[in-house]
């Protein structure tokens, strides 16, 4: 299936381990805030959906997806958390803040999970407009969230 086309809310039940005691935190970028809440609500449901405790997923909501590095580093230094989950909506405008947001938050991510040696996952939507967020955050093309808190469960699995 093109990637394009797939939807990002299917995934297989393989690697599914029993996720009852494992600590979640999920951070939220408030820019684009529609879309975010639409990411943070599928991936609060699919760690619910597959096993997660409701009092074991902690929320924190950051200004922008530039900020989730820091945010993402403060949680996951924390013993006790087991995954953290990064969502945000980057939207191509006329300048290049896209490419440094965008480059800054991948890079820095990788590096707090490599540093951590947890998962840290990369949810956040780098679409052209609001319609193709839109289209990922609970449209046709299914939730980035749902994706990114099975990805978190999956590697908890590994
Ligand atoms: C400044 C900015 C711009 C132009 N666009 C976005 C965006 O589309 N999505 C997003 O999450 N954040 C954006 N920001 C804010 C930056 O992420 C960051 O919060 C500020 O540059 C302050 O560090």
């Amino acid at each position: 299936m093109a990637t394009s086309l797939k939807s990002l809310s299917a995934h297989s039940s393989k690697n599914i381990q029993d996720i009852s005691k494992k600590t979640f935190g999920i951070i939220v970028s408030e820019w684009n805030e529609d879309v975010t809440e639409a990411l943070f609500s599928g991936a609060f449901q699919t760690l619910l959906d597959n096993g997660a405790k409701k009092e074991n997923i902690i929320r924190k909501n950051v200004p922008g997806s530039f900020e989730l590095t820091l945010a993402a580093q403060w949680l996951a230094q924390e013993e006790s958390i087991d995954a953290v989950i990064c969502l945000g909506c980057v939207i191509q405008g006329e300048t290049k803040h896209f490419d440094f947001i965008c480059d800054a938050v991948a890079h820095g991510i990788t590096n707090v999970s490599l540093k951590y040696n947890k998962p840290v996952i990369f949810g956040v939507l780098t679409p052209n407009t609001q319609q193709q967020a839109m289209d990922r955050a609970g449209g046709k093309h299914g939730n980035k969230g749902d994706e990114a808190a099975i990805t978190a469960v999956k590697m908890l699995g590994f």
